[in-house]
């Protein structure tokens, strides 16, 4: 029996947006000294939420100005358990806010409320209290006996996780005694704004942490600042790659978190009705905005039927729509310009032969949409099986043997993330040591915790966030 769900959408009224928001400099919301602004919408409508200041290269002089005042004075000098109160303080009041920060995440970013609720709320916090407990105890990471700061941390990140990705960079490098200079992304950047709220609220120290909202350029303005001793950057690998070109002889430490093309690996014996959640989870999670989502999936040839019509018929239940509505799975996508560059993916998809499916659907009128879409018949040559797409879209391909799995699975200029699908523990240790990804999860998919590192090889970047290892790249 299908069952219909009544609409349940979660009130907008729990979040005050203001028309426009000025940059966090030094403790405040300042105006940009060249007075350029820029409107972020919500993906699901259309609609304009608010006016957005541009950091120019002036904002970016003063922010490092004060970042860097505010770790020599205060911020570096204070005792570690002090600093330690602060992010005990910011993951509290993020948990009391939750519910506000949900919803603006899910207006901003077209995410469903679901998840931004029960996944980048909860990590988020989850992040400054596991960092704040690092704070005072330096010394014991296995990082030497008496690791310094590097200074301020300039630290750029990408529109998928807006709020969680910000909490990602700046809990490490707050704990380990620097400061930061932090540029949200052009089109999500209210969640970081309201966390700079949060940040006067938990009375910490004026400069320790700046945010700059603008766009690409603000961003390299930012890198390229002569007064930042460490760079953290998320995002794509193209932008990545030009970031470690500019910062070639310099000096400064960097940590690149890029793209990822994951493979999620399915064996005959596996648990067939928790790996289709796996891979659903895997990959029309965040709308497929996941640089380790499991973009493809390989399934071993003799549960191939089994397993695709299984799928399909789970795909057919999700609910695509209104991400304010509590029961919805696939929200909005990002922005038009991911749209366009989903639906050119998928177009070489079909031009190059592969089948195209996605479960009927229908998508509301206004605002950016793509439905759930599988693509069968994948070559190993087709762009869709080796482009992130970053979107709802999974390309499946097929396998006999282990190596076999191994030699597809490798077969990317990435490689940040996979999954593993069987029961059979020797198997999954055997196939985790052969596989060349940060990250392997063995009969299940996308689960985070922050003591658990995370990073990549090859094109999905280097060095690791999250864990004892996210203190590495912040400490000398
Ligand atoms: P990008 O275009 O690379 O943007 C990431 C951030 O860098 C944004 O804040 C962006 O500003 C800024 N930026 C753009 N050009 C820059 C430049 N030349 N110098 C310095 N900063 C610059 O990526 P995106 O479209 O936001 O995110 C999607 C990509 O990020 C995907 O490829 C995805 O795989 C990757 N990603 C990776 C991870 C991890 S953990 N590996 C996590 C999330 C996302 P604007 O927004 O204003 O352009």
């Amino acid at each position: 029996m299908d069952w219909d769900y009544a609409p349940a959408p979660e009130s907008r009224s729990v979040v005050d947006i203001a028309s426009s928001y000025g940059l966090f400099i030094d403790g405040s919301f300042v105006d940009p000294v060249d007075g350029d602004r820029l409107k972020t919408v919500n993906p699901a409508t259309e609609e304009v939420l608010a006016s957005v200041a541009v950091a120019g290269p002036s904002d970016v002089d003063r922010a490092v100005a004060a970042a860097r005042r505010a770790q020599e004075s205060v911020w570096g000098p204070m005792a570690p358990a002090e600093r330690a109160k602060y992010l005990f303080r910011i993951a509290r009041l993020v948990q009391e806010r939750s519910r506000e920060l949900a919803v603006l995440e899910s207006l901003d970013n077209g995410k469903p409320i679901r998840e931004a609720r029960d996944v980048d709320l909860p990590l988020t916090a989850a992040h400054f209290f596991y960092y704040a407990g690092w704070a005072d105890k330096l010394p014991y990471a296995g990082l030497g006996p008496e690791p310094k700061p590097l200074g301020v941390a300039g630290q750029v990140i990408p529109w998928n996780f807006p709020l969680l990705m910000a909490a990602w960079k700046l809990a490490p490098a707050l704990a380990a005694g620097n400061t930061s200079v932090l540029k949200p992304a052009e089109t999500t950047p209210l969640t970081a704004l309201h966390l700079a709220q949060i940040l006067q609220q938990a009375e910490l120290p004026p400069g320790v942490v700046n945010i700059l909202t603008g766009a690409g350029a603000t961003g390299q303005a930012l890198v390229a600042h002569p007064g930042v001793d460490k760079v953290a950057f998320t995002g794509s690998t193209e932008v990545g790659k030009s970031i470690l070109r500019s910062l070639a002889g310099t000096g400064k430490r960097l940590t690149l978190e890029l793209g990822g093309k994951a493979a999620n690996i399915v064996f005959d014996d596996a648990p067939i009705d928790q790996a289709v959640e796996g891979i659903v989870n895997g990959i029309f999670f965040n709308q497929g905005h996941v640089c380790c989502a499991g973009s493809r999936l390989l399934v071993q040839e003799s549960l191939a039927e089994e397993l695709l019509a299984r799928l399909k018929r789970r795909l057919a239940t999700l609910r695509v729509g209104d991400p304010l509505d509590k029961n919805t799975d696939v929200g909005a996508i990002n922005s038009l310009a991911q749209l366009d560059r989903i639906n050119a993916l998928a177009a070489a998809g079909e031009a190059e032969g592969a089948e195209r499916w996605s479960p009927a659907c229908s998508l509301p009128d206004r605002g950016y949409w793509f439905a759930p879409t599988l693509f069968t018949g994948v070559a190993q040559s087709h762009r869709i099986a080796r482009e992130e797409i970053f979107g709802p879209v999974l390309s499946v391909l097929t396998f006999r043997t282990p190596a076999e799995a191994v030699e597809l699975a490798n077969n990317t200029p990435y490689g940040l993330s996979a999954g593993i699908w069987t029961e059979k523990g020797s198997r999954i240790l055997w196939m985790a040591a052969h596989l060349r990804a940060g990250v392997v999860w063995a009969n299940t998919f996308n689960r985070f915790d922050p003591g658990s590192p995370f990073g990549g090889y090859q094109e999905s970047g280097f060095g690791r966030e999250g864990g004892r290892h996210g203190l590495e790249a912040y400490l000398a």
